[in-house]
C-alpha cells in the first residue's frame, strides 16, 4: 500500500483471544458468565456495585497472566514502520495493545488500567481492585468505578474517530462480532468516505457484508500476514 496512506483500524475481542482473554460471545465467553445488563450498564452498578467491581476486579488481575500475541505485535510494528496514517482504536479494555509495543491506542470504551471518580471526575491510572472501595487518588473519596464504557454510555473520543473514518482511504476490523454499536457502524462511515474495507476474524462477523473484503482465521496469522502486505506491498 502506497505509504502516502491513511488507515484506520478498529479491534476487539478477538483480537485477545489467542493471548487467552475470553471474548464476549464465545461459548463460555464473558457475557456467558454474566448478563451484560447486571454488569455492564450503570443500572447493574447502581443495583449491585460489588458484583460489578468484582467482575472487573477480577478481569484487571487476570491481565497480569496473559501476553500479547502475534496480531498485537505486527500492529505495533504497523505503527512503527507505516508512513502514512495510522489510527489505532481499540473496543478491548485490556492492555495487550500496549504491552505489544502499540503507543498509540484510542480506548474507545475505556481501560482495566484506569479509574474513574464518581466524586471528583478525574481519572486515574489504576492497577488494583475497587471492591474494597479505594479512596480516589486525588479526592480522597471511596468512589470509584471503572473507567470502562457501559451500555447506555456514550464511548470516547467519537468526534476524533468519525473524522479519521471520514478521512480515511483504507479501514480494517480485527477480531470483532459487529454486534455492538456505534463500532459496528464505522465501516459503513468508512465506505460511505469512499475508503477500502478490509475483516480480519475467525469467522465472518455480523456486518462483513459491508466489507469489500473479508478474511477469515486466527487474527494471530491473518495481521501480521496483512500488515507485510501493507509495509512490503
Ligand atoms: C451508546 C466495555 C448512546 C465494557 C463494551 C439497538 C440497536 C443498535 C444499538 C443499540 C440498540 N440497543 C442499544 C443499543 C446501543 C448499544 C448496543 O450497541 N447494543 C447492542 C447489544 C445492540 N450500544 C451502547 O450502549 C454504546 N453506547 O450507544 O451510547 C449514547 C448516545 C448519547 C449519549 C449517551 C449514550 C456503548 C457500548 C459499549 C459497551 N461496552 N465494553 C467491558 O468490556 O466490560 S461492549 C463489548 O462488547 C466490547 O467492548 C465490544 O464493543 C463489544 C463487542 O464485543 P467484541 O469485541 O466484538 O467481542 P465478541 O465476543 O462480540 O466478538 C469477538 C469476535 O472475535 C467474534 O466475531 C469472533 O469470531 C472473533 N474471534 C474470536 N477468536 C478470534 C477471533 N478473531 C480473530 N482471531 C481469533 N483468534
Amino acid at each position: 500500500m502506497a505509504q502516502d496512506k491513511r488507515i484506520v483500524i478498529l479491534t476487539g475481542a478477538g483480537i485477545s483471544a489467542e493471548s487467552g482473554i475470553d471474548t464476549f460471545r464465545s461459548a463460555g465467553g464473558l457475557w456467558e458468565q454474566h448478563k451484560v445488563e447486571d454488569v455492564a450498564t450503570p443500572e447493574g452498578f447502581a443495583r449491585n456495585p460489588d458484583l460489578v467491581l468484582g467482575f472487573y476486579d477480577k478481569r484487571r488481575e487476570a491481565l497480569s497472566g496473559v501476553k500479547p500475541n502475534p496480531a498485537h505485535a505486527a500492529l505495533a510494528r504497523l505503527e512503527r514502520e507505516f508512513l502514512g496514517e495510522l489510527l489505532l482504536v481499540t473496543q478491548n479494555v485490556d492492555d495487550l495493545h500496549e504491552r505489544g509495543g502499540s503507543s498509540q491506542v484510542l480506548h474507545m470504551h475505556g481501560e482495566l488500567k484506569s479509574a474513574l471518580c464518581m466524586s471528583c471526575g478525574v481519572r486515574s491510572a489504576w492497577d488494583a481492585p475497587m471492591s474494597d472501595r479505594p479512596p480516589c487518588p486525588v479526592c480522597q473519596a471511596p468512589t470509584l468505578r471503572p473507567d470502562v464504557v457501559w451500555f447506555g454510555e456514550m464511548p470516547y473520543q467519537m468526534e476524533r474517530i468519525y473524522a479519521a473514518l471520514s478521512a480515511c482511504d483504507l479501514f480494517v476490523s480485527i477480531g470483532t462480532s459487529g454486534a455492538v454499536y456505534p463500532a459496528a457502524g464505522f465501516v459503513q462511515e468508512a465506505r460511505a468516505a469512499g475508503a477500502a474495507t478490509l475483516e480480519l476474524n475467525l469467522e465472518p462477523s455480523d456486518g462483513t457484508h459491508y466489507f469489500a473484503e473479508a478474511r477469515h482465521g486466527p487474527a494471530g496469522e491473518l495481521v501480521p500476514q496483512w500488515v507485510d502486505e501493507v509495509l512490503v506491498g
